[in-house]
């Protein structure tokens, strides 16, 4: 995210300071790493990155919140793994300290749309939300990481979620149900960089349906997948010569406009769909 969109972190910072969340970074942290890339490549290696970076919240004594599906999976799992694992604990341990790290297993990981929706809470959140998106068609994007496997998550039925249309619809926006609502985005497991092509057939399938069902955007919590719909978006309109122009939102930023907070300062200058359209239809109530 701060490498791609550090517009979306932006308005996350942003959106979390005014529900009164105070955020605490953690530096020298690294990329999450990347489940599908260092997870299939080697298990062990991605364990002592993911536990790396878990030390150093829990160096602060404070949990992890993930603004991005791939983070929390491996932050997640990775914790998960450790905590239930002593064995595997130390020989990860082994290797971090004498780089001047240890794991303990203090610290619990938690991605944004569950914390906003258990911690924070729906109510507490509509109530957070000066300017109600009334009107306003959402199509939910969930992404792969999130809700599966659903043998390793607690966020509820993963093929018939509603995590994110709770909190999607604090906002007063309204969801609406597209065909295949639960496929990939296309770019995860290392599929944008292998096959850009493959990848950009699952992203129309689901550009195309949402459009058809009447979206007026498609909002994710996953900045890789904001890549692959707002990026992919370009790449079709290059390679197939078709263009939707559907606005993809991350939730901070949908949730920042709810709340009132300029446009400007939403990030949105970054992507590849210009949301211009979508911030007209706004008008009167932003
Ligand atoms: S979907 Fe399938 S693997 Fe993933 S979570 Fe974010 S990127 Fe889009
Ligand atoms: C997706 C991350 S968010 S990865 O491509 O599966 O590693």
């Amino acid at each position: 995210m701060p490498n791609r969109y550090p517009g979306i972190e932006l308005a996350t910072r942003i959106v979390m300071k005014n529900l009164g969340i105070e955020l605490v970074d953690m530096e020298g942290a690294s990329c999450c790493p990347a489940p599908g890339a260092f997870g299939p490549a080697d298990l062990f290696t991605w364990r002592v990155l993911g536990a790396r970076n878990l030390s150093i919240a829990e160096k602060k004594g404070v949990d992890v919140l993930t603004v991005c599906n791939g983070c929390y999976k491996t932050l997640y799992e990775v914790n998960q793994d450790l905590k239930s694992d002593p064995e595997l604990r130390e020989r990860v341990n082994e290797v971090l300290r004498p780089l001047g790290y240890e794991y303990n297993g203090t610290i619990r990981v938690r991605h944004i749309a569950e914390y906003l929706h258990r911690d924070y809470g729906v109510e507490k959140l509509r109530g957070a939300v000066k300017k109600p998106l009334e009107g306003i068609k959402v199509a939910v994007h969930y992404g792969c990481h999130l809700m599966r496997p659903k043998l390793r998550r607690e966020l509820g039925d993963s093929e018939r979620p509603h995590l994110l249309e709770d909190i999607i619809e604090a906002t007063g926006a309204e969801c609406v149900e597209y065909k295949d609502m639960m496929i990939c985005c296309g770019a995860g497991g290392g599929v944008r960089s292998y096959d850009l092509a493959l990848s950009l057939t699952l992203t129309h399938t689901k550009i195309k349906n949402a459009t058809e069902a009447g979206a007026d955007c498609m909002v994710n919590v996953c900045p890789f997948c904001h890549l692959q719909l707002d990026r992919g978006q370009a790449e079709l309109k290059e390679q197939w010569g078709v263009y939707y122009g559907l606005p993809i939102l991350h939730y901070s930023q949908l949730l920042g406009l709810a709340m009132g907070i300029p446009p400007k300062m939403l990030g949105f200058e970054a992507h590849y769909v210009p949301v211009d359209s979508f911030l007209e239809k706004l008008k009167g109530i932003i």
